[in-house]
């Protein structure tokens, strides 16, 4: 089947182009895929263009595409295990973590669903009875989500709910390493019932087809979810349309632990937060800031433990974490490692590929723990994006707090303590769009995500998520006009 969708049909790449889509755990193929160049491009544009300007989809009610992401969220169940089982092949993510991220996506329908339906716009006093005045939330139009190869899934569906939710015509354009997910998800999505052109795909490099979307006058809107460095890229080009964009950038993310916080609870997450997905996860907690007094012993049980991580092929059972997505991230990863090493931070653990002979054919690297970390490193200042561990201490919440917010990023953060008021303090102090207390990692549909500084532009999920994809429109109406006669009386 062909894997490029525009305006309502599936399609090969106007040029042939194809492309091999390799599982991270052994290197074997998994599926080809059409590889759409510029051309596709636009013809993906036009046809969303059509769609939000002359076709039927103006005319839905926010209560009938709230039933369209309903079923979509049902059929996202529906297919459970057969999703779960692709973004495994596609990422080495494990069996558990796909259905998680299944789950997840279905909860972000729903709530986008709800909120489509309670969102009617609102009255505004004028303090004038004559005069009645209302703000509309319309859709902005042509939006180009662009979306990485970590949570493939995840990522694309939290730009192509609320942009459905808000009344957009869409292209989308997956990460070229991990696109399996989102062919499925745009199969969903018209299976629900979506009309021709609303939700278009368009599979390939992010400097052709990507780019030309971004430049396109066309589109409206780009959301994009990736790496610093194309981020910056994306802004400025999208200046010379003046588009709109929403953008998530990663973060290097602090998680501070108190001496009095649940020990146990604190490693146990300490480790969950660094080493889940290989580290391949924009809010994970790379930067351990831990306080003096139990400095010692907390390094010691978590290294301990890093050591017992297993490393194996996501679809079985036993494995834990699976292996970087491309062998050219594995480079980046162990680039870092020798960063440290030079920059004088000190290796506790990993810092290496693994030994087993059954690993030797995936993009695996071990759990990586630096010691003796200070907030002027590389390796503690730049987003690795693997399974490294930057440890430094702390003496005090104030210094806790400095040292949290000494980064460029402010994605999101941790802190660890038994003090309600201490954990406050910090959490207020922390300049990061996310802080958990005693936690690390969840998210709500509910709640906005998005980052404060470099981290990006604009939000995600909850309310704001929602507001990135729509137009206020401010409808006054004199129902009493008489002639003012300002001028020439
Ligand atoms: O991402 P890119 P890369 C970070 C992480 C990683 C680094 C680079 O540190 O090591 O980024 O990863 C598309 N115009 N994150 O190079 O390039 C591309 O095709 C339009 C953080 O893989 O940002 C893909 O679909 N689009 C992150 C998407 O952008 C372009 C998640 C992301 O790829 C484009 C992943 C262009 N000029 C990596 N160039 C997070 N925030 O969670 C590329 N793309």
């Amino acid at each position: 089947m062909p894997t490029l969708f525009l305006d309502g049909r599936w399609t090969s790449a106007s040029a042939g182009g194809t492309r091999e889509v390799v599982n991270p755990y052994d290197r074997s193929l998994v599926r080809t895929v059409d590889e759409g160049e510029e051309t596709d491009a636009h013809a993906a544009v036009r046809a969303a263009r059509r769609a939000f300007d002359h076709g039927q989809w103006r005319g839905w009610t926010a209560r009938r595409r709230a039933r369209l992401l309903r079923r979509v969220a049902e059929l996202l169940q529906r297919d459970r295990a057969e999703i779960a089982r692709l973004e495994t092949l596609d990422t080495g993510k494990t069996l558990v973590e796909g259905g998680i991220d299944v789950d997840d996506v279905t909860g972000v329908f729903e709530y986008y669903a709800a909120r489509a339906e309670s969102d009617p716009g609102r009255l505004v006093d004028a303090g004038n009875p004559a005069v009645r005045s209302r703000v509309l939330y319309e859709p902005v139009g042509v939006c180009a989500l662009i979306a990485p190869w970590n949570y493939p899934l995840l990522q694309m569906s939290w730009k192509v709910a609320p942009a459905l939710a808000a009344g957009n015509t869409m292209v989308l354009k997956p990460s070229e390493l991990t696109p399996l997910t989102t062919v499925k998800l745009v199969e969903l999505v018209a299976e629900a019932g979506a009309p021709p052109g609303v939700v278009n795909l368009v599979l390939g490099s992010g400097a052709t087809v990507g780019a030309a979307l971004v430049d396109s006058p066309e589109v409206d809107l780009v959301s994009f979810t990736g790496g610093l460095d194309t981020g910056r890229a994306i802004m400025s080009a999208a200046a010379r349309t003046v588009k709109k964009v929403a953008l998530e950038l990663g973060g290097k993310n602090p998680n501070i632990v108190f001496a009095d916080a649940d020990f146990e609870a604190a490693v146990d997450y300490a480790l969950l937060a660094v080493f889940f997905h290989a580290g391949q996860v924009c809010s994970a907690g790379t930067r351990l800031v831990v306080e003096e007094s139990v400095h010692e012993r907390f390094v010691a049980e978590l290294v301990a433990r890093a050591e017992r991580i297993r490393l194996g092929n996501g679809l079985d059972p036993d494995t834990e974490s699976g292996p970087l997505v491309s062998a050219e991230h594995r480079e980046k990863v162990e680039s870092y490692v020798d960063i440290g090493v030079a920059e004088g931070a000190r290796l506790l653990t990993g810092g290496r590929r693994p030994d087993d002979p059954a690993l030797a054919q995936g993009f695996f690297y071990l759990p990586t723990v630096f010691d003796g970390c200070r907030s002027d490193m590389r390796v503690v200042q730049e987003e690795t994006f693997g399974p490294i561990l930057s440890v430094e201490r702390f003496s005090d919440a104030e210094s806790a707090v400095r040292i949290g917010n000494d980064t460029t990023y402010g994605l999101a953060a941790g802190v660890w303590t038994g003090d309600a008021r201490k954990a406050e303090y910090v959490a207020r102090g922390l300049r990061h769009g996310t802080v958990w207390i005693n936690d690390f990692g969840p998210y709500l549909p509910q709640a906005e995500w998005g980052g404060f500084k470099r981290s990006g532009v604009g939000r995600e999920l909850g309310r704001a998520g929602l507001a990135e994809y729509q137009e206020a429109k401010h409808i006054y109406e004199n129902t009493a006009v008489e002639p003012q006669r300002w001028f020439a009386r």
